[in-house]
């Protein structure tokens, strides 16, 4: 379908004043939604959020300066969806392919309590999707918070086995002046250098060098607190095991093309999900939904 006819369907879905579909950046199509409290922005492509702002604060989101947006590329920053599976595999793209397809739009619609709802639909209808013998959905409801669920049925006669993970990139002031608490006693796989399995010792994770761990087994809230901004971040989960938390630091953002040399300053990624040894394990017929809430404060 040519862009001008999908994007004439599309606008079936909008909604005055709380939703407008348009043509974003790489003319790739972005649904905008605006509540009393809120401003989101996502693009069909990886059903990505892009931008999540409360009025009166700063993004809650990060985004790269130098983001693709691309039909054929991840984009880098706010909140990409790592499915069916996590980190690199062989012959594949890395964190799957949900990020890479264009989800359908499926519906939308503004909740008795004000807050707005967009419901995308993975099409299996090529590629890499045509092989997952499941129906995934994906709802993003916006307000004072964000919440995002995503919604996999196994619709094939037997087991399936699948990664998933939200990698929510959030905006900070200074990452030297952040802190994570909420992991502390937490297993982990230490990514940085050679791997290693550890145990978090710290009651509150700060940031001088790369960090790229995933902890397993933690169904805990997170807390991000950005002494810059003034800012506290809640990472509330539902049916998630697995916390990832990454910052690239100085070498790794150099090696991204898609990411400025000094945006490592100004991100850290707080990912929620079930990944490696909590990979999801649906019998036929079953189903799942991992459900994230952001949440903030400023003071
Ligand atoms: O979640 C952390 C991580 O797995 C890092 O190892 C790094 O690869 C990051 O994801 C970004 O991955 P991407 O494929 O988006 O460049």
């Amino acid at each position: 379908m040519n862009p001008a006819t999908n994007l004439e369907s599309l606008k079936q879905h909008e909604i005055t004043g709380a939703v407008a579909v348009s043509t974003g950046k790489g003319g790739l199509p972005r649904v905008t939604v605006a509540t009393a409290h809120s401003r989101t922005e996502l693009y069909l492509h990886g059903a990505h959020v892009t931008a999540f702002q409360k009025n009166g604060e700063p993004p809650l989101l990060f985004m790269s300066t130098a983001s693709h947006f691309a039909a054929d590329k991840p984009i880098r920053g706010g909140i990409p969806i790592c499915f069916p599976w996590f980190g690199a595999r062989t012959g594949a793209p890395a964190h799957g392919f949900a990020r890479l397809m264009e989800w359908h739009l499926a519906a939308t619609s503004v909740l008795p309590d004000g807050r707005v709802s967009v419901r995308l639909r993975l099409l299996d209808n090529s590629g890499l999707a045509a092989q997952f013998p499941g129906k995934v959905e994906y709802t993003v409801t916006a307000g004072e918070t964000l919440t995002l669920e995503l919604h996999v049925v196994n619709t094939s006669g037997e087991h399936l086995a699948f990664e998933e993970c939200l990698h929510t990139y959030f905006a900070v002031g200074d990452i030297a002046a952040v802190s994570v608490r909420g992991l502390k006693g937490v297993s982990y796989l230490d990514k940085v250098g050679e791997p290693a399995t550890r145990t978090e010792t710290e009651s509150t994770i700060k940031f001088s060098s790369e960090v790229d761990r995933v902890y397993l087994d933690t169904v805990q809230p997170v807390i991000i607190e950005d002494a810059k901004l003034k800012r506290t971040i809640r990472v509330e989960k539902f049916h998630s095991k697995s916390t990832v938390v990454w910052n690239p630091w100085i070498a790794k953002a150099k090696a991204m093309p898609d990411f400025g040399d000094d945006e490592y300053h100004r991100m850290v990624c707080v990912e929620s999900g079930n990944v490696a040894q909590n990979q999801m394990a649906l019998t036929a017929g079953a189903s799942s939904t991992l459900k994230v809430v952001l949440s903030s404060q400023l003071g």
